[in-house]
């Protein structure tokens, strides 16, 4: 698939600090440390509605450190899919009574707009799960030659007994799993199944609804093994680090993970695997099922500008969850009025500490609001300046310019 257009990347005269995340898997903070280019896998969409500000929280949250890499002098190979065969899609292609390969590109397409307008660095493999069939029905042939495969009715599962490190991902026991599966698409209840925490791998053919060849008869593939197929067939194994939102945790980046080391033994899937947090709207987390969204492309057609609403999400740590408020739009906006009036002077205070700190922050697990901080502070003493003799710094805005749009992806 087509990913999106790529906006220029200022280059920074100094290199970035080494770069931590979050590891969920071991609940501490890790330094990536990128054998060749960094490799970067994170979940894309299920493209059946508009970007919604969840979304666009957790891919700007992943391009802060696709930034902070590529200003640590890595490379980056970032992976992205869509999942755009699924049953919410034809569930809502269905309802809305669309094609659902209609809806889908449609959707993706605003999605790519969006992902534009709000300048996050485009995948180098953006990949739909449609296409990456042929991957799929290779590695649940591997996972099959390992045992970890068996039928129920014409549909293919996957033993999670199989895999020794089943749970390293998330750390939940058994009765926290058992309790969130269901929530999250999976069947526990479904009779025939070994272990209720098995996961589908192969779907097979449904009156009305889509299918492709297999080995196993015609069908379409389950929602863990896309993923895994695709970062495996882009990545490798052990690639750096698995990202999506903390609703993937369990069981997607869990089953993920499991399918990847039955498929290739004494192998980790990735070195680390970071989530972002959920963003809330009207008191519940903001998602497509539920309907409380504020979209990024409603609030770009209503003339919002786009660095302002990546200002509101970079105000909020990637990992924390927060909540929505039109407010904190309308303080972002104001806020840009002033950075760009600093900016607009030329010269200002001394640029050279903000652009250690911001640096530092970025490489420090992705801690935007420390460096959104360290600018404002430069932002105050450039404006507090009364005469020639107080400037200290004769290129600062151009440096502050570059730093802003090379770190924390804001034009401006
Ligand atoms: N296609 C799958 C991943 S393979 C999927 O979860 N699609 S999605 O459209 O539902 O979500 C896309 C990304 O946005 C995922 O990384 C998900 O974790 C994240 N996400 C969804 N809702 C929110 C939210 N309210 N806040 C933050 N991130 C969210
Ligand atoms: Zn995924």
């Amino acid at each position: 698939m087509r990913a999106w257009s790529s906006p220029d990347v200022p280059r920074l005269p100094v290199t970035g600090p080494v770069v931590r995340v979050h590891d969920t898997a071991t609940g501490a903070l890790v330094e990536t440390r990128p054998e060749g280019p960094a490799r970067l896998y994170v979940c894309g969409i299920t493209p059946y509605d508009a970007t919604h500000m969840g979304h666009a929280a957790t891919y700007v949250g992943f391009d802060l450190l696709h930034r902070a890499w590529r200003n640590a002098g890595h490379d980056v190979t970032y992976v992205q899919n869509v999942t755009d065969v699924d049953d919410p899609l034809l569930e809502r292609a269905a309802k809305v009574n669309v094609d659902w390969v209609e809806l889908a590109e449609r959707e993706t397409q605003l999605f790519r707009d969006d992902m534009e307008a709000l300048r996050v660095l485009p995948p180098a493999h953006y990949i739909g799960a449609v296409e990456s069939i042929p991957q799929v029905i290779t590695l649940i042939e591997r996972l099959d030659e390992a045992g970890a495969v068996y039928r129920v009715d014409d549909d293919l599962y996957f033993s999670v007994t199989a895999d020794d490190a089943y749970g390293s991902v998330s750390g939940l026991d058994r009765d926290a799993m058992v309790a969130i599966f269901p929530e999250r698409g999976g069947d526990p209840d479904r009779a025939g199944k070994k272990d209720p925490l098995d996961c589908l791998l192969w779907r097979a053919e449904r009156p009305g609804e889509p299918a492709w060849e297999s080995p196993w008869g015609p069908g379409r593939p389950g929602w863990h093994v896309e993923c895994t197929a695709i970062a495996l067939d882009h990545l490798g194994t052990a690639f750096d680090v698995q990202g999506g939102g903390s609703d993937l945790v369990f069981p997607h980046h869990e089953m993920s993970a499991g399918h990847a080391q039955v498929a290739h033994p004494g192998e980790r899937f990735a070195r680390a695997y970071s989530h972002a947090g959920m963003v809330a709207y009207d008191g519940e987390k903001m998602s497509k099922s539920k309907g409380n969204l504020v979209f990024v492309s409603a609030l770009r057609m209503s003339e919002v500008d786009p660095m302002a609403i990546r200002l509101v999400l970079l105000r909020h740590h990637y990992r924390s969850d927060w909540e929505w408020t039109d407010d904190q739009l309308w303080d972002a906006v104001d806020t840009l009025a002033t950075w760009r009036r600093a900016l607009a002077l030329g010269a200002g205070a001394d640029s050279a500490p903000v652009v250690e700190r911001v640096l530092a922050a970025l490489a420090d697990d992705l801690d935007a609001p420390t460096a959104v901080a360290a600018v404002q502070e430069w932002v105050e003493a450039t404006l507090g300046t009364t005469g020639l003799a107080e400037i200290a710094d004769r290129e600062a805005a151009g440096t502050i310019h570059r730093l802003l749009d090379a770190t924390l992806g804001l034009s401006l």
